[in-house]
Parts: C-alpha cells; structure tokens; sequence
C-alpha cells in the first residue's frame, strides 16, 4: 500500500533530468500497490534548498507536472544526489497536495520524509511540538516524524543525521516504512522499517567485494531502547502535556560505518522490487527496526540494540525477476495478462515439487517439519480476501487427505474473537504479498502461542515469509493487477501439493492421490481450454454490465469459486454481487430471485451434483434465468440454462481452479466495459499493510 522510491547517486554525474526520470520511473512501477497522490523532493539547482513537487492524482500528474510546469535546469549535472518519492494512499487526511508526501521540518526543508504506514501516537507528539513553536500544515501523520527529527537537530546539533533518526523512530508507535533527505546532511539517506516492508538497492560498476553489510549495533546499555517487539513503556513516549522528549545516549561513534566499499555507486530504496529491478538485482531486504544509512557513498545498516539470535551481517540477495515479468507484454492490463499466465503459473508452482514420473511430491521448504506437522492437533488456515478463499477452497481435500480438523480463518475475525490457539497447532498463513497486516498480526498472535507457522506467499523475502517457520512460496510471478487471480490458482494448487505430502504413506488413500495426481499433471492444457471461452464470456459480460447485482452460487468444491467470483465482480466493476452457498438458498437468497435478478450456478458433475440441481430448480421454478457453468457435453444440466459456460472436466477437488477462470473474466470484461480502472481499482491497494 503505497510506495516509497529513492535514488542516491554518489560521484555518478547524472543530470537533474535523468534523476526525475527515474524517480518517477520507480513510482510508476508502485503504482499497482494503490495510491491517491504522488510527490518527489531533490535539491535546487544552486544544491542551497530543496524542489518538493507534489501533485493529487497519479503519477503522470506529477510526471507533467514536473516536466510541463517547473522549471528545474533539467540540464545541469550533478556528482552526488539524493532524490527521494513517494505514492500516498492516504490515513491520515484526505487525499492532497499538501498531505501528499515528501512532508517537510519547515518552510526552508531543513528534513524532508517519506512514510509508508501509519503512526499511531502522531496526537501525542503533535501537541508536544506544537507547544514547542511548530506550525502544521498537513492533517497527516507523517508530518509530526518532519518536525520531530528538526527538533531533536536543534537540540543536538552534534549527532549524526543516522542518530537523529534513531532518536525519532524511538518515540514512533505504529507501522512505517521511512526514507529522509536533509538539507543539512546533503547526499546522506538514512531509511528504517518497522511493520512495513522497505529494501535497498545496490548498483556499482564493478561486481561488489562482499555479499553481505555488517550489522552495527549501539551500546547495549542504551538506557531507552527497547527489546523487539515489546511495548515501549509509558515513560518512554511523549504523552503528556509536559513530557519532555527522552534522549537515548549516543552509540559508540567507533562502531560506525564499517564500508561497503566501492567509490561510484548508486543506491535505491523502494517499498518493493518492482521498482529497482530495471536497476540492480541487488538488494538488501531490511528488517524491521533497522536503521540504513548512506553516507559519502557508504552504506551502513544500524540496530540500536542487539538481541539473542540476531544476526551479524544482512544478506545481499540477487533476485531472479526479470523485467518483463513486471510488463503487460502484449495485454491491455496487468489484470488480463496475468489471467491468462494461469496455465503457465500453475506450472511454475509445480515445478521442481512434484514428479510424475514416480508421483511424488516434495516440499522443499517444509520437508523438514513434515513428522511435526503430522502429529499436530489441527490444521488452520489463516488469510484475508482471495487468500482466504484459497483456503475455503482446499479444505475439504485438507480434512480427506489429512484427516485433522481443518479451520478455515478470516485473520481480522480470528484476531478479533482472541482464537484459542495451542502449541500442538500448524497454523498457515496465506498471502499473496506476505505483507498483509490482518495477516502479519494473526500471526504474531499463533506464534506467541508457540504454534508452528506454515507460510504460503507469492513474495520472496517478504514479512510473512521471513516470520514463518518453514513454508511454500507460489512461485506465481509478480502479481501487479491489485484483483489476485494467478495468485489464487497458485495458492490453491500449493494447498493442493501439501494434502498430497501429507498423505503419501497412506496405502488407503494411494487410488485418489494418483488420481489428483493426473489432475494436476493436465491442468494446463485444461486452463488453455477455458480461456478460449474469453469470446464467449466478453458476450455474456455485454449482457450483464448494466446490471446492478449479480448472485453467484454453488457448493462443495466449488462453493470458494462464487466467493472468489463475486469479491472479483464487486472489485472490480463495483456492482453489488454475492456468492452464495447453494444449500443456502431457501434459508433467505431465494427471496432475491425473480427473472430480471442475474444468476450464475455452478453445476458440475460431483458429488453434490444432485443437491445443486435442486437448487437449480428452486431457481428456474421463480422465473430465474439462471447462467449455468457446467461440465462439457452435460447436456442436461444445460437444459435448465439460459446460457451455459461449458468447462472441461477435471478430478473434483481441482475443479474450482478451472470454473474461477471464466468468473475471473467475466469480472474483467464487465470492469472494461463500465470503464472502471481495471488494475487499481477505487478505494484499494495490492498490498494491505494498515489494520
Ligand atoms: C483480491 C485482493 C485481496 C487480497 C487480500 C489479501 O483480489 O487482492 O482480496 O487477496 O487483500 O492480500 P494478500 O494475499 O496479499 O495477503
Ligand atoms: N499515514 C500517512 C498519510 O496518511 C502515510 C500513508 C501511506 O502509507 O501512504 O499520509
């Protein structure tokens, strides 16, 4: 959710226009994560003050803005530069210029900042530093980390402008991600995270001497730090009228800026790798509490404190991702493109995990933890929007193959209800970004409860993945398009391949393990085979967009497929749609039905292919004109429809993965349609990271 992107060019000349290009160049590969204002701050041309441009709306807004409207000597060189940007999807006042972010210590930009996230005690330190003499001029959150860090520079003149950081994200509550620039400190970029994700980008000429930047740790007598994760005390934050702000003691100057060393180089620090990777491949993923600093081209990462197990250096990890995995190629969204990638991200999923030569299964990142796993008290599934369908999904087959009691979570509403939760409990948590906060805190809370936590996410190195004890990453590729649907199909068949581990000693269950097996080994061809019906579904959608309401109903294994498909339709078309589970029906929906009400069944030739004809005819007996997705060639089924998507047949628990595809284009055709922004649809964001 929001982005933060910075670029610091240390003794590489580059012109003041190249650097707004690619400050703005990395905002526009944010964008999919969702935003509402976008802003850049570099210095002027006399390098004396600071340009901040800023602008509502998106970023080629600001592109124009700052190309069509300024007046920036685009032309004049420059050796060593920090430019930093941001795209605001906003908390804390409405969406603006001035609550865009950089947000600024005052009028002469002694300290800009750019904040992902969301402080929770910003009243509290407003008031204190309104009392000392600051004016606000935004209504966000983000402007009190601006005056906080001017006001402890004015107190101590002598710290570096690393320790001013630390001394504010000492007072911070809440979840952030933080990149400041400094009138003071030129060419010095100091960034820290906690709660939301942040990295750093290496690029130098020649290949680095060293694949990892040591951890600096302050004294470990700090009077005012505290451990990770526990609660700063009372007397330790700004509360009160009178409360002084406490100053933790300097670190030991000695233990500072231990090189990277390299003489021209160029550093980036974004929100995620999207941004950087037409860059470098090299990047540092920081931890939360981490404080990195770059100074005189050097970068040092910082820790105010050490605790038990925490490590000596970060990793410099290389990332795979290419390019054009981030493109739309030959497609109008990143939405359709990555609809129609299904038959090749299923594959990538199972790559490498499953062999169809002997039928096994491995799962390489949780091999290890498979005898634990199995002596569990239960299985529970843990996620949030698509993800938890995924789960809704996979169940039924988790409790045939496993045999333990299956929960299936909302974490919000798994938090809420203080979920009992006990060591003898796995506890999977699903998530396409890894960064979904409901998700992060439900599993905090499993964990404290000394759970196993099971990570499924599509996103390398992400906080889920980092926090989890073992876990599978979907391997789905980047997911851009805000509505997940290769991630879902992905997420699925991930569920799918750890039933299959779990019960490869089962001699009882061999005949329906093999079958899934097949399955899954046929699932492209059969995923090729339903997206040639987008013709036909872009029809069906020219009848259905100018309705207000759609009602989409099923059970069994496919009952996931109309919550998946009815949270599509409302994202992205913005109609009033329902998944409905079709046993359901005579307890309240049927009431909805009439001829004009539009209504999608899902009919297939399961097990509960009988009770869904019933429902069928509860339907067609009020003078509902039901659109069916059926089995191809069943044409009886068919003779109930008024039209029919006919999809090929595949072993029931793998079913739902080929009836969401039609739902996942028919919600795109109707978006496209009623001109609704497809990719980042209103009010929502790829990657959830508040509460
Ligand atoms: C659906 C959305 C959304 C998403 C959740 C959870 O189209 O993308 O429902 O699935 O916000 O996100 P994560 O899977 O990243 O945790
Ligand atoms: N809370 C901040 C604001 O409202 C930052 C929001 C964001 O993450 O973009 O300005």
């Amino acid at each position: 959710m929001c982005g933060i992107f910075a670029y610091l060019n240390y003794l590489t000349p580059k012109s003041r226009k190249e650097i707004l290009k690619l400050l703005v160049g990395g905002l526009k590969r944010l964008e999919y994560r969702g935003y509402d204002s976008a802003g850049v701050a570099l210095d002027s041309a006399d390098g004396k003050d600071m340009s901040i441009i800023k602008k509502q709306g998106k970023v080629k807004a600001l592109e124009e803005e700052i190309f069509c409207h300024t007046n920036l000597d685009f032309e004049s060189q420059i050796q060593s530069h920090l430019g930093i940007a941001h795209t605001r999807w906003a908390t804390h006042g409405v969406p603006s210029e001035v609550n865009a972010h950089p947000q600024r210590s005052d009028s002469e930009h002694g300290f800009v900042v750019v904040h992902n996230g969301i402080v929770t005690n910003y009243k509290e330190v407003k008031t204190l530093l309104t009392q000392r003499g600051y004016v606000f001029e935004s209504d966000t959150d983000t402007e009190i980390i601006a005056k906080l860090i001017h006001h402890f520079w004015v107190q101590h003149p002598r710290y570096s402008f690393r320790e001013l950081v630390e001394q504010v994200v000492q007072q911070l509550e809440g979840a952030f991600a933080l990149c400041f620039k400094s009138k003071y400190f030129p060419d010095e970029c100091v960034a820290t995270r906690r709660g939301s994700p942040l990295l750093v980008g290496i690029k130098t000429k020649t290949r680095l001497a060293t694949d990892h930047v040591p951890i600096l740790y302050g004294k470990d007598d700090l009077e005012y730090t505290r451990k990770e994760g526990e609660a700063p005390s009372q007397d330790h934050r700004p509360h009160g009228r009178d409360t002084e702000l406490p100053v933790i003691p300097r670190s030991d100057s000695t233990s500072e800026f231990q090189p990277l060393e390299d003489k021209e180089v160029e550093y980036f620090f974004a929100s995620d790798a999207s941004a950087i990777i037409e860059h470098t491949n090299r990047v540092i993923f920081l931890e939360d509490d981490d404080v990195a600093a770059v100074k005189e081209g050097t970068l040092s990462i910082h820790r105010l404190r050490r605790c038990m197990d925490d490590p000596h250096a970060r990793e410099i990890t290389t990332l795979k991702m290419e390019i054009q995995q981030i493109m739309k190629g030959n497609y109008d969204y990143f939405m359709q493109k990555e609809i129609f990638e299904q038959s090749e991200s299923v594959v990538n999923t199972m790559r490498g995990r499953l062999n169809f030569q002997d039928n096994s299964v491995t799962l390489g990142g949780i091999k290890d933890y498979i005898p634990e796993i199995k002596r569990c008290r239960r299985l529970m599934l843990i996620g949030c929007g698509t993800s938890y369908h995924s789960a809704i999904a996979t169940r039924q087959l988790l409790e045939e193959l496993t045999e333990l009691p299956v929960m299936v979570e909302l974490a919000s509403d798994f938090l809420d209800r203080n979920t009992p939760v006990f060591r003898d409990d796995v506890c999977f948590f699903i998530s396409q970004s890894g960064e979904t906060a409901d998700t992060l805190m439900a599993l905090d809370y499993c964990k404290s409860r000394g759970a196993l936590i099971v990570g499924i996410t599509n996103t390398v190195g992400s906080s889920i993945c980092r926090k989890s004890h073992c876990g599978v990453h979907i391997n789905a590729g980047p997911e851009i398009g805000v509505a997940s649907t290769k991630a879902y199909t992905s997420q699925f068949i991930s569920l799918v391949m750890f039933a299959l581990v779990m019960s490869e000693d089962r001699i009882s269950l061999r005949a329906r393990r093999l079958q899934i097996i097949e399955g899954l080994k046929n699932l492209d061809n059969l995923i090729r085979e339903v997206l040639k019906l987008d013709d036909k579904v872009k029809e069906l959608a020219k009848s259905l967009f100018q309705h207000k309401s759609l009602l989409i109903m099923g059970r069994g294994y496919n009952f996931a497929t109309c919550m998946e498909g009815a949270l599509k339709v409302k994202e992205l078309t913005y109609m009033h749609s329902e998944g409905i589970m079709a046993g359901e029906l005579k307890h309240g929906p049927l009431a909805l039905v009439d001829d004009s009400m539009p209504v999608i069944m899902i009919v297939m030739r399961d097990p509960v292919y009988k009770k869904c004809m019933n429902a069928l005819r509860q339907v067609t007996a009020r003078d509902g004109k039901p659109i069916i997705i059926c089995e191809e060639g069943d044409e009886e089924t068919k003779s109930f429809a008024d039209r029919a998507l006919e999809i090929p047949k595949t072993v029931d628990c793998l079913q739902g993965i080929l009836t969401v595809i039609p739902m996942q284009l028919l919600s795109f055709h109707i978006a496209v349609l009623r001109g609704c922004n497809v990719d980042c649809p209103r009010n929502l964001a790829k990657s959830v990271t508040v509460e």
